[in-house]
């Protein structure tokens, strides 16, 4: 029962790892050779929490390998990204790229699922793509040329993908039932969670309801407190007295929305049904216009000083990670250091040793520790509600300036 996961990125590699715990024979692919090296030698390319601990105890049973060519295998599992082409649609090359390694590997009878955040329709184009090259193969059930393709959409939240990953619910949609089927059988070995059985269509859109959903209503609480700023009014205080409303339960403003997924997901919504999906494309450019409000606030402040020091707290895309893919904050401290007049940026962020490309190499930027940083500046631009930034001791702020974006020294 051998299965391959091509793609080894935050969400191949951790199903990898958990198949490899459950006593599947895994294979992994992925194109660059460097994170092939890392897996082979037990470890992990990137941060995850509990990762590397399964990781290495799975390459060292036998159970966990990795390469860059596609293997013959009895599943495969696509987990590719599926990032932006022209006007937010979504660019399916990857999967199509992975759908290509896989077809020739086939006999009839293999399961196909893809897990990686797509628009509806995706799963019937990497079907597509394969029996294209293998017209010998039918997604028809129960022949001996049938192969079995399914949606299997990931839902695990960094910072807990480990534990989400065996614990939560898993919609399976497939483009027949048998192939919902083979899917389940194969994702109960790892998954404790129930696993919903649909069709493909749904699974794809039901993925991308989920996160538009947080994200139209993180949109909210930033509408919010541009209002609130413009009244006089705490916004987190009125967030806390509405919510205490049987029937209300509003999330928390910030400088942004970042990360992989929330932020690109609601758009494959509004590209595949642009003149309905008008709420949700509202919200992205509610949450999108959000950093440009903080920025604007800083450089207002700043413009007044002659030499202003600002201390830039939390460049990831939210608390206590580091990961800086699509992450407002970062593209504020880059807007500030390119606009200010004079004056320099100190980043404090404990989660990363040295500075992101697009920020290191600049006279007016330097990567700080926190105390270091709270004393020196004259503006605190709090971004991030990382661990650390909790413990500040107020007294430290005292004759600063501070612009606190998500209402944790309140
Ligand atoms: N954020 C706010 N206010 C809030 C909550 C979040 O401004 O009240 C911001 C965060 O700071 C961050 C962004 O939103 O910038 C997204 O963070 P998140 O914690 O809401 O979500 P992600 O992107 O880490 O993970 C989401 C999850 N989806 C949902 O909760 C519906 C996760 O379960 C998905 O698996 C993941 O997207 C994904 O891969 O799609």
């Amino acid at each position: 029962n051998t299965v391959c996961v091509v793609g080894l990125g935050y969400i191949g590699l951790p199903t990898a790892a958990v198949l490899a715990q459950a006593g599947k024979r895994v294979i992994g692919v992925d194109v660059k050779q460097s994170n092939v090296d890392a897996i082979n030698a037990g470890t992990v390319p990137f941060v995850e929490e509990g990762l590397e601990t399964v990781v290495a105890g799975a390459v060292a049973q036998g159970r966990l390998s990795a390469q860059t060519d596609t293997p013959e295998a009895d599943a495969y599992i696509v987990s590719v990204p599926t990032p932006f082409k022209g006007d937010h649609d979504a660019d399916l090359s990857y999967i199509e790229a992975a759908a290509r390694g896989i077809a020739p590997q086939l006999h009839g009878g293999e399961l196909v699922v893809l897990e990686s955040t797509s628009p509806p329709g995706a799963t019937e184009f990497m079907a597509d793509v394969i029996l294209g090259i293998r017209p010998e193969f039918t997604k028809e059930p129960n022949l001996p040329n049938s192969l079995y393709f399914t949606h299997a959409p990931e839902r695990v939240l960094p910072g807990r993908i480990m534990i989400e990953m065996v614990e939560n619910d898993r919609i399976i949609g497939g483009l027949t039932v048998e192939a919902s089927e083979m899917n389940r059988d194969l994702y109960a070995s790892f998954c404790s969670g129930e696993l919903l059985l649909t069709d493909a269509r749904t699974a794809e859109m039901a993925k991308l309801t989920e996160n538009a959903f947080r994200d139209v209503n993180i949109a909210f609480a930033n509408e919010l407190s541009m209002i609130a700023d413009r009244q006089g009014i705490d916004v987190w205080e009125l967030i806390e007295l509405a919510n205490h409303h049987p029937r209300v339960n509003i999330l928390q403003p910030g400088p942004g929305v970042g990360g992989h997924c929330i932020a690109v997901d609601p758009w494959f919504i509004v590209s595949a049904e642009r003149e309905t999906a008008k709420l949700i494309a509202t919200a992205r450019n509610v949450n999108d216009s959000k950093p440009e409000l903080v920025i604007s606030k800083v450089l207002e402040r700043a413009n007044r000083l002659k030499d202003p020091v600002v201390a830039a707290l939390g460049i990831a895309f939210k608390a206590n990670i580091d990961d800086l893919r699509e992450s407002p904050s970062k593209d504020i401290t880059i807007q500030l250091a390119d606009r200010l007049d004079h004056g320099t940026v100190l980043v404090v962020e404990p989660n990363i040793d040295e500075l992101p490309k697009e920020l290191s190499g600049r006279d007016n930027v330097e990567l700080s520790n926190l105390d270091d940083a709270v004393s020196r500046a004259d503006i605190v631009l709090l971004m991030v509600d990382h661990d650390p930034f909790k413990q500040l001791d107020r007294e430290t702020l005292q004759e600063k300036v501070v612009v606190d974006t998500k209402g944790l020294w309140r």
